[in-house]
């Protein structure tokens, strides 16, 4: 489809159709996988529309292609994983440059700043992302990128997204968005004031569990080249035939979307009645505390729900072992369920005291909530969190 139709045509048409024209040479109207890792040049030094498969490649074109229109932007880059894209953005700093970033992440995004960027002379300032007078005040002369994700992996904190870019935009700072939870279907950061927008793709995008990869996308010419000069340079691109699984997952974005968020909140609702539940976190209940703000910058909530069980890190172990249709496994955004413990899975690699910091409960249990039918997840999880009464009934005895 030509990009001048794409504007004017909605969310799940893009979807669909956005960057994918039907093949000119053969009208297959599925996106071809172009596996050749090099292209014709019409003369030396005169390349054609493509040269070599790092820079640039027809099934990648059509990747980001779609996935800018999805985000609103006018360019997206894709790389080999959610981290690569991370990396992108992050190697626009330099030595002496100051970042404010959420004190409650993704355990990987903590990772990458500590152990490689940090070492560059790039300083970190973690805050309450909720509050956004917090990064207002930690705004330094040498600030240069304000990072957040919402809602933030796995306490699903919801960051005022309008309110933080009118911030950035005050003090020339790239505001970046982590928006692998919620997905453009539901949150689209770009149009809210975000200059960056950084997904793991591996996730909803994908939707099937079954590749690895990552995407920013802007809406500033200068900014969008900058990334892909350094897709290009560092060379973390994704494989043609990852970026055409990734354009089939995207066709079913939004359907998929509606029903992770439909079950999410069943199952949400099921364990906020729970005994054994002491606390739930999703952004669309309407007791959580962020209910509003959540409402004014999402149109669905997604699929992510996190809960924290009544009792000891043993016993969120062992409910989350305890399931049949929930795998335990990290990840998420596919269409099967997935459980984790966080403590010792996801953010197993960063200190107790940050954890505790980002308000991550040794007891909180992680839910990818999959498309299955809601009533199968619910009684799982009914029946996992039953092995809690159970030993306390063989301790009574
Ligand atoms: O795994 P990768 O594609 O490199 O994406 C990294 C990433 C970035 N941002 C967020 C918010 C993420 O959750 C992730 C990856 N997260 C998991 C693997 C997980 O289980 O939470």
């Amino acid at each position: 489809m030509k990009k001048d139709t794409q504007s004017e045509l909605r969310f799940a048409t893009r979807a669909i159709h956005a960057g994918q024209e039907p093949d000119a040479s053969t009208g297959a109207v599925v996106i071809p996988i172009h596996p050749s890792s090099t292209f014709l040049f019409d003369a030396p030094g005169k390349p054609g529309a493509y040269e070599y498969s790092r820079t640039q490649n027809p099934t990648r074109a059509a990747l980001e292609e779609c996935i800018a229109s999805l985000e609103g932007g006018s360019r997206a880059v894709a790389f080999s994983s959610g981290c690569a894209a991370m990396m992108a953005v992050l190697n626009l700093l330099v030595a002496g440059d100051h970042v404010v970033a959420g004190d409650q992440l993704y355990g990987g995004a903590l990772r990458l700043f500590k152990h490689l960027i940090e070492p560059r002379g790039i300083a970190f300032e973690h805050v309450d992302t909720r509050n956004v007078g917090n990064i207002m005040a930690a705004i330094r002369p040498n600030t240069r990128m304000v990072w957040v994700e919402t809602p933030t992996n796995p306490v699903m904190r919801i960051v005022d997204i309008q309110e933080t870019a009118r911030i950035t935009k005050g003090c020339g700072v790239w505001f970046v968005v982590d928006n692998t939870f919620a997905t453009p279907y539901f949150q689209r950061p770009l149009e809210l004031g975000a200059d960056i927008v950084v997904e793991s793709s591996t996730k909803y995008f994908g939707g099937h569990s079954d590749l690895v990869g990552g995407v920013c996308a802007v809406n500033d010419a200068r900014l969008g080249e900058r990334l892909a000069f350094y897709q290009n340079a560092a060379g973390a691109v994704p494989s043609p035939f990852d970026c055409w699984l990734q354009l089939r997952g995207i066709k079913t974005l939004h359907v998929r979307m509606e029903r992770h968020a439909a079950n999410a909140l069943k199952v949400a609702s099921f364990l906020e009645k729970h005994p054994r539940v002491a606390r739930v976190y999703y952004p669309g209940l309407r007791s959580s505390p962020q209910y509003a703000t959540a409402r004014k910058q999402m149109s669905g909530f997604g699929g992510m729900v996190s809960f924290e069980v009544r009792g000891t890190d043993r016993d969120a172990m062992r409910v989350a072992s305890a399931t049949k249709v929930f795998m335990l496994a990290e990840s998420l955004g596919g269409v099967e369920s997935l459980i984790e413990h966080a403590a010792t899975m996801t953010h197993a690699k960063i200190s107790k005291p940050e954890r505790a910091r980002g308000g991550l409960a040794e007891t909180l249990i992680r839910l990818s909530v999959g498309i299955e039918d809601a009533a199968d997840l619910v009684a799982d999880l009914d029946r996992a969190l039953g092995v809690l009464s159970k030993r306390k009934g063989k301790r009574r005895r």
